[in-house]
Formats: structure tokens, sequence, C-alpha cells
């Protein structure tokens, strides 16, 4: 019990001084880079027992989601130090709080959550609070309790923004005026969802391009094929984009297109846009399937581990860690791209022509 009042105190006094500080988010380094996340020392307590950290995972729809979960499970590895309580939560919100909860009648050292939606987390938060449980948030974010120690992810909005501003810029490039688009959204309600349909869309308004239809994916490969079998029988003839929020969507709506005999990639009928950037969607890059595919890095586990390690010695953590996602694309015919992102900062982002997948590709 000693310990968990400590832990207590820890996590009040750590949010106190990130308040103090400001809390500013910091900037990770460069997705795949050298120093993309460094090893973390062993993570054994001081009395040599290991650290029993709690992972509620999303679940396993995605290549995504099981690059995310392979840097978790590496990161608190027994060899680290670690003991891992690992619960696929299967897109499940129910299962993922009761997963929270269990962990907490567990009595981890620390908590790890990607939530699968934004909402409904206070109250189990609270309960990890008043168990002195140190929660830590990646990926995904919460959106109705800063009841949590720190959180390491992307901005869901820029990278909507990013599609937009990559969009207006290669149409312009190309001349074409009139743009009706069909989106397959992310699972309803996560904040990878919301961000990306918003970001996306404040260009739609602002150019005045058409969104014909926009229905949910469920980030998933067979949810992007059915969605897009449907959008072929709708709309035939009357959409010239199709955004997908994840690489698994752009897979599945790549079947369904080819099976209705519309032609999508470069210099075809259709501009088809993804997310994610994963190795199999950068494979379509390459081959000009895919027009453009905006990163969001999964590898958060050694960045997780390293805030357990700053927290074990009583150090200050960040309360954001925001990842570096380039923008990859088929084409060399645009070098970079000036936008305003989300925090109203104007900033040009290099486009990466993908040449080579395989060596380009962090996942
Ligand atoms: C985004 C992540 C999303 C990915 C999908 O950070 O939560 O969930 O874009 C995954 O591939 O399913």
């Amino acid at each position: 019990m000693k310990k968990r009042i400590f832990a207590g105190i820890l996590t009040a006094l750590m949010a106190a001084s990130l308040v103090a500080c400001g809390g500013a988010g910091d900037s990770a380094p460069a997705a795949g880079g050298d120093d993309a996340g460094t090893t973390t020392e062993a993570g054994a307590g001081d009395d040599g027992e290991k650290i029993i950290v709690g992972f509620a995972q999303v679940g396993h729809e995605s290549d995504w989601r099981t690059a995310s979960t392979k840097s978790v499970q590496d990161a608190f590895s027994e060899a680290n130090g670690y003991d891992l309580e690992f619960v696929d939560c299967d897109n499940d919100s129910a299962k993922q709080i009761e997963a929270v909860r269990q962990f907490i009648q567990d009595d981890v050292d620390y908590i790890v959550i990607d939530p699968i939606v934004s909402t409904g987390w206070d109250t189990v938060l609270t309960e990890c609070e008043d168990a002195g449980i140190p929660v830590i948030v990646i990926d995904r974010t919460i959106e109705d309790s800063d009841k949590y120690v720190s959180w390491v992810g992307s901005e869901f909005m820029n990278e909507g923004l990013a599609a937009g501003a990559w969009l207006k810029a290669y149409a312009e490039a190309k001349g074409i005026s009139d743009i009706n688009v069909l989106v397959i959204e992310g699972s309803n309600g996560s904040s990878a969802q919301i961000g990306r349909t918003d970001g996306f869309k404040k260009y739609a308004d602002e150019e005045g391009w058409k969104i014909i239809d926009s229905q949910d994916g469920d980030f998933t490969q067979d949810g992007g094929q059915k969605v897009m079998e449907s959008y072929c029988k709708s709309y035939a003839g009357k959409f010239n984009v199709v955004v997908c929020q994840n690489d698994n969507e752009a897979f599945g709506a790549m079947d369904a297109m080819k099976a209705a005999g519309v032609e999508y990639g470069v210099d075809k009928d259709v501009i088809l846009i993804s997310f994610d950037a994963c190795k199999a969607g950068l494979e379509y890059v390459q081959a000009g399937d895919i027009n453009a595919d905006f990163m969001c890095y999964p590898l958060q586990g050694e960045y997780c581990a390293q805030i357990i390690q700053q927290l074990k010695n009583g150090e200050d953590v960040e309360k954001q860690t925001f990842m570096t996602e380039p923008w990859y694309v088929a084409e060399d015919i645009l070098p970079s791209i000036t936008y305003t992102n989300n925090s109203g900062k104007e900033v040009t982002e290099d486009l990466v022509v993908v040449t080579d997948a395989a060596s380009q590709a962090s996942y």
C-alpha cells in the first residue's frame, strides 16, 4: 500500500509540475530515423522486482495496430525488466474499460491505454488515480479527462489537413478543377477518425470540393471493401477522389474498384489518398496505385517505456509527445507543400517520393 500512496503523490506532483511548465508538447524524433526511440534501460524496480504494466490495446484491425502492439510488447519485455499484462480489446469500448478495471484489481504499477474512442474515460481514470496507478495514453486521444500522466501520439487534425493541402496543390499541378470526393472513415468516435475527417473537410469547404459521401470503414480491409463496393454501385462515374482513413481500408477499396472496373492511382480516373504509410501501403504508392499516403507513426512503445523510467526516477514528464510523420507520394512533381497546421502555424512539409518502399517504410 505504501508504494501505492507514493505513486499517487508522485502522479499528483508530476501533473502539477507539468501544469507549471505548461506541459507543452514535445515532438519526437523523425519516424524511422536513427534516433526514433532509444534503447530502454532495464525497467526492473529498485528492489529488482519486475515492473508490472497493464496495456489495453484497441484491437487487431490493421497493419498499423499490429506494429503498435509489437512496439509496446518489445518495450515491456521480461528481458527489459517488465511483466506486461496485455489485453486486445477487439474494438469494444466496454471491454477496454473492463480491462482497465482489471488492471486496478491486479494492482499493476502502470497502465497504458490506446483509447478506442475519445470519450467515456473520466470515471475509470479517476479510479486509476484513486488507486495511485499512473496512466499513460498512446496513439489516440482522450477528450473527456486529463487524469493521465502523459500522452504519446499523432495530431490527427494535422493529418487531415495534410491530405487536404496535398490534394489542393496536386489538383492545381495536374489542372484538375472539379473535385468530387468519397471518404471511407475510420472507426467512428476515434480521435483518428475525427481529426482526419475534420482536417480534410476544412480544405473541402474552403476549396469548394464536393464530399459526395463519408461512411465508416472501421479501419479494416473488409470495411474498406464493403463501403467502396456500395460507393461504386451508388456513385459510378460521379467521383474522382477517394480518401481512405487508413491503408487497410485502401487495400479493400482497391479490390472493390478493380472489381467494378474503376481505375485509380497516378493519371487514372480516381485519385486515391490514404493514411498510416505502412510498408504495404508504400508499396502501392511506389506502384502508383495510391497517389499519396500520410504517415501515422505507430512505434510508441519505447516512448512509453522512457516515460515510465522517468516516473520511476522521479523526473518530470511531458504531458504530450507528438510523433513526426512524413508525407509520401507516388510522383516527383511537387517538392514540398506549405500549409497552416492545427496550431495556426505555417509549416512546410517536404514530400517523400516512394522509390523503394522496403527501405523507406518505418514499419
Ligand atoms: C491512428 C490509429 C489508427 C490507424 C489505423 O493513430 O489509431 O487506428 O490509422 C488503426 O490503422 O486501426
